[in-house]
């Protein structure tokens, strides 16, 4: 099983489509095992987004994303990350494709709703980063896991 950090930026408040793209990731069947919001300060989005420090457009990346409330995620299943890279699509959302996120949602390529780590390393320093407190993660087994996967053949 694998965790992944998934970001439900400002915008996606804005337009009331919290509970739309949350509910793609449940239905999915992805486990939540993580969920809060906040608006956070610019300096632990200034954290988050370092890799792009000396990027041009830093600074409105991290004025757009302390803007409003963000609504972080951690999510688990088999191939977690992959599978939820998949169902966000492209970063610009004008050309990501219809049936994922940004493909149905949006048309911008800075307000693109959702952030999700991009590999396992990634996932693991933005897991820290978001849910520092194991207290804030959940452990729970979902009553329908042995319908959601094949578990002799997937997680044994
Ligand atoms: P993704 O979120 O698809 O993994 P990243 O991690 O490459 O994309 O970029 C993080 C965020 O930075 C993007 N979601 C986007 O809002 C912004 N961004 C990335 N590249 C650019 C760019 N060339 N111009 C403006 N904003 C950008």
């Amino acid at each position: 099983m694998e965790r992944t950090l998934v970001l439900l930026k400002p915008d996606a408040a804005q337009r009331g489509l919290i509970g739309s793209i949350l509910s793609r990731f449940e239905a999915k069947g992805l486990k939540l095992i993580g969920l809060k919001m906040r608006t956070f300060p610019s300096e632990h989005l200034e954290k988050h987004y370092e890799v792009h420090r000396d990027r041009p457009f830093f600074q409105n990346l991290v004025g757009f994303m302390s803007s409003g409330p963000v609504v972080a995620l951690c999510l688990e299943g088999k191939d977690a990350i992959k599978v939820v890279r998949q169902m966000v699509g492209a970063t610009n959302s004008r050309e990501a494709a219809p049936g994922t996120i940004r493909g149905d949602y949006g048309m911008s390529f800075s307000n693109n709703l959702v952030h999700a780590s991009d590999g396992p390393d990634t996932a693991k320093s933005e897991m820290a980063l978001w849910f520092s407190d194991a207290a804030e993660i959940s452990e729970w087994e979902p009553a329908d896991l042995g319908w959601t996967y094949n578990i002799a053949e997937e997680l044994s």
